[in-house]
């Protein structure tokens, strides 16, 4: 008897992530969720908030994992992989980066997913959906793309885990998403206030996120 209750409510939630994916399949469940609100007034409350989160999430692909590997640019011998996972809070991001000068440097989504140029410049500026300045994340105005500086020791490597839900890998709201973007990694810190881009100098590794 556990097992099938268990089994069922397994079921439940395969239904649920699925509606999680497909706009029709949420409008069913609003349905299906009014229903259940008649009938009992604790439950339709419960229900009512994951059709909230059903609603705004629609297209959201949980789960969905891009991997960038980033290519050395502007003569350094920077290289590692960053990547980056679609979860019900957001994105997160892993940066796992090696052949760094010891110091700070900024790390920033640019706007164009091209790493053509031996410079990075392809990448073109910020990635700024929002038209905002230049800044420091969760500061005032800050471009989407301003993930802020990483800090390298005399071994050369750097880590970064990065969560927002100001992203979104792949879905229909393009001020959030940020697959076809640039990942561009700077020789110098970023100072969170020279426009428009925070005066990190050089390009010295670039990743394409697609
Ligand atoms: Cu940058
Ligand atoms: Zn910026």
């Amino acid at each position: 008897m556990k097992r099938i209750t268990i089994g069922m409510i397994a079921l439940t939630l395969t239904l649920g992530v699925t509606s999680c994916k497909e706009g029709k399949e949420t409008e069913k469940m609003n349905d299906v969720m009014e229903h259940t609100d008649d009938s009992s007034h604790d439950h339709g409350k419960h229900t009512e908030r994951h059709d909230h989160t059903n609603h705004e999430d629609s297209t959201l692909m949980i789960g969905k994992e891009v991997i960038v590997t980033m290519s050395a640019k502007s003569g350094s011998d920077v290289n590692g992989v960053i990547e980056f996972m679609q979860t019900e809070e957001g994105v997160t991001m892993n940066a796992d980066l090696a052949g760094l000068t010891a110091g700070t440097h900024a790390i920033h989504i640019h706007q164009n997913g091209d790493c053509s140029s031996d410079d990075g410049k392809s990448a073109g500026g910020h990635w700024d959906p929002t038209s905002e300045d230049h800044g420091k994340w969760g500061e005032g105005m800050f471009h989407s793309g301003d993930i802020g500086n990483l800090e390298v020791g005399a071994d050369g490597k750097a880590t970064l885990e990065f969560t927002t839900d100001k992203w979104c890998i792949d879905c229909d709201d393009e001020t959030r998403n940020i697959v076809g973007k640039g990942i561009i990694v700077h020789a110098s810190a970023d100072d969170f206030k020279s426009q428009p881009s925070g005066a990190a100098g050089a390009r010295v590794a670039c990743g394409v996120i697609e």
